[in-house]
């Protein structure tokens, strides 16, 4: 049977009293609010009412909690700010143990979203949990683990999700036809009883397969009309359906480029057909020469996006959004934010992270991201032409920089059929964290990590204290033990776990570090690639140099001798030396401080990790020796302190 993450706290019937407006009655969303909040073992008689409100601060899914003699109070403008407001008041409830609670919360983003590579076979893309709960033997799924995943998602505000992977396959086509279009309805109807919209990732080459189109040309009439039809007849039994995500151009996946259209052509050509439903088209930036040739020393796959989707700003259409991984390459261990950000104000944009964690420790390795995104999110991007006052990443994907009308933040989901739901029970702390980060982007990674820790953890101060500090040395400590200063992909190729230093440099994906026995990097400034000036000022000043650099990125800007001198004082070499040996340090401190946690924590979920430490703890040393004996028999210098190199 599988947990149920923070909301396990089901009882029959607490005492407690909910009062609403009467006009709510019907509303199956406040009913999911009521049965919650009177199902929830933590909050014993009390009185609650839920009031519906006018008060245009709130916005459409904020709300404020209040308490006073009578009880408390959750009001809210609508239905979904209701059933929000419910589930973060119990959290607060059990934070605070009872106390009064006066709050009043507004999401920043307009879109709060996970996207799953769920495939209809129920194999996951980049899954680390088990298998798919949506889907299985090409069928889909609704059942009592759906509703508890959407219960799961209202309780952190998240607002939508993509059930199917991006590389839309086989009877993945069908769930906008007839054969599934009727549980694909149910399952929107079970979604937005708990405010969150369901949306599908779409095969943008389907009416290829209809011998009438026979096309995919985003200007062929035929095409066009295809287009329309379809989205009126999944809108006339799914009304409910957020809109589409799709993948373009990217990976073998089909697109405009086949018939010389460029991506606001292929995009808006879907946009304008669904408008009239209301819906949108979230358009993936994710396009790239994927046939490179290693030798090629001109073609720079971190400009790719930009170089596609930057002179376009302004030509898609109103109901389009643009995703952009957080990074110019594909989730790695450390890259720098992508130059998009704060380059394009008339084109609406949200940030795609990876809380799967792909190629940071496939959920084997504790590895807690909330730092990195945070960093991310601050990231000051000068951005040009401003409205707002912001221009930090989370300032343009929250829309305050260009007054965006649709933008936001989505994350590849980390979640399976496991029976904690994430493969590792520490990474939950991640799907908490990023639906708590996106709803209010100015927490702080402690501070999410632990209402997480407590919510699921409990207080106990030794238990809280050591899954604290574990959770914040995670992410460091991987980064210490795998790829050094931004250089990435130093994994197994396709399975992405466990260190193969030259495992991508021969091969066509465009991922290259070019170490050889003098130098690495790749030189991406002006008089390289040209990368670097790609952001705006001061940022691209900063990136022009290896003195300005920041250390963390050196490798990833500039070709670099060993012996460089870094900021920290250390050598390229001595820094890459000393990182993997105090990585696998960590690695064991962690699991150190796991270990004094039996007997305070449920011995299942304690086991489950220790298990998982034990793996990381040889994991990490094998990092760490690949790694340094890679650059050892390169470079032929020895370590400063001494230690073996082999
Ligand atoms: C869904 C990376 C992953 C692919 C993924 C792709 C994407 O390349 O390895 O599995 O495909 O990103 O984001 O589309």
């Amino acid at each position: 049977m599988y947990t149920k993450l923070w909301l396990d706290y089901i009882t029959d019937d607490n005492g407690t009293v909910v009062s609403f407006n009467d006009n709510l009655k019907d509303s199956p969303i406040v009913q999911n609010a009521v049965n919650e909040l009177k199902s929830c073992a933590f909050l014993k008689n009390l009185n609650i009412v839920l009031d519906l409100i006018n008060d245009g601060s709130l916005n459409d899914e904020g709300y404020r909690i209040s308490t006073s003699v009578m009880g408390y109070k959750i009001e809210a403008n609508t239905e979904n700010g209701l059933i929000f407001g419910s589930f973060r008041f119990i959290a607060l409830y059990r934070l605070n143990d009872g106390e009064d609670i006066n709050v009043t919360e507004i999401p920043a983003n307009k879109l709060r979203m996970l996207n799953h590579w769920d495939n209809m076979d129920g194999s996951i893309e980049r899954g680390y949990s088990g298998d798919s709960f949506f889907f299985k033997d090409n069928d889909l799924i609704i059942n009592e683990r759906t509703r508890d995943y959407a219960r799961i998602l209202c309780s952190l505000g998240y607002n939508g999700v993509v059930i199917n992977n991006v590389n839309v396959k086989g009877a993945a086509c069908d769930l906008i036809n007839d054969r599934f279009i009727d549980k694909v309805r149910d399952l929107s109807i079970l979604f937005s009883s708990f405010g969150v919209k369901l949306y599908l990732s779409l095969n943008y080459a389907a009416p290829i397969d209809d011998p009438d189109v026979a096309s995919a040309d985003p200007l062929d009439d035929k095409v066009i009309r295809w287009w329309e039809k379809k989205f009126d007849e999944v809108y006339a039994s799914v009304p409910k359906l957020g809109g589409f995500l799709v993948k373009a151009d990217s990976e073998g996946r089909p697109g405009p480029f086949t018939y010389g259209r460029n991506q606001a052509e292929g995009a808006n050509m879907l946009a304008r057909a669904i408008l009239r439903h209301g819906g949108i088209i979230i358009w993936r930036c994710f396009v790239y020469n994927c046939q490179q040739d290693w030798r090629d020393l001109k073609t720079d796959r971190a400009r790719s996006a930009y170089d596609y989707f930057h002179d376009l700003d302004g030509s898609f259409e109103d109901n389009v959004v643009l995703q952009i991984k957080n990074g110019p390459m594909d989730f790695q261990i450390r890259e720098p934010v992508t130059p998009l950000f704060g380059k394009m104000p008339n084109t609406n944009q949200m940030i795609e992270f990876q809380i799967a964690q792909e190629y940071t420790g496939q959920q084997r390795h504790v590895c807690y991201l909330i730092p990195w995104f945070k960093e991310v999110l601050e990231f000051e991007t000068y951005a040009t032409d401003k409205k707002g006052k912001g221009s930090r990443v989370r300032d343009v994907v929250s829309g305050e920089t260009y007054g965006y009308r649709y933008s936001g933040m989505c994350a590849v989901t980390n979640t399976g059929n496991d029976d904690n739901w994430t493969g590792h029970d520490l990474a939950a702390a991640n799907l908490y964290g990023f639906g708590r980060l996106s709803f209010d982007p100015s927490l702080g990674s402690e501070e999410i990590a632990l209402e997480w820790i407590r919510l699921t953890f409990g207080n106990d101060g030794k238990v809280v204290n050591n899954i604290l500090k574990i959770l914040m040395m995670s992410w460091p400590a991987y980064e210490k033990y795998s790829a050094p200063l931004g250089i990435g992909w130093m994994v197994s190729p396709n399975q992405h776990y466990g260190p193969d230093p030259d495992g991508y440099e021969y091969s066509r994906w465009g991922t290259y570090h070019k170490a050889t026995c003098k130098t690495i990097g790749l030189e991406r400034n002006s008089e390289g690639t040209g990368y670097a000036t790609l952001y705006n000022e001061p940022n691209a000043s900063m990136y022009e140099k290896p003195e300005t650099t920041p250390d963390e990125l050196e490798l990833f800007f500039h070709k670099l001798p060993y012996d460089y001198k870094l900021k920290s004082g250390k050598t390229v070499i001595q820094h890459i030396y000393d990182t993997h040996f105090e990585g696998a340090e960590d690695a064991e401190e962690m699991a150190r401080l796991w270990d004094e946690l039996q007997g305070l924590i449920d011995n299942d979920s304690f086991k489950r990790v220790f298990a998982r430490f034990e793996h990381q703890v040889a994991h990490s040393k094998e990092w760490r020796d690949v790694i340094n004996s890679y650059f050892y028999r390169k470079t032929l210098i020895e370590d400063e302190k001494g230690r073996p190199l082999y």
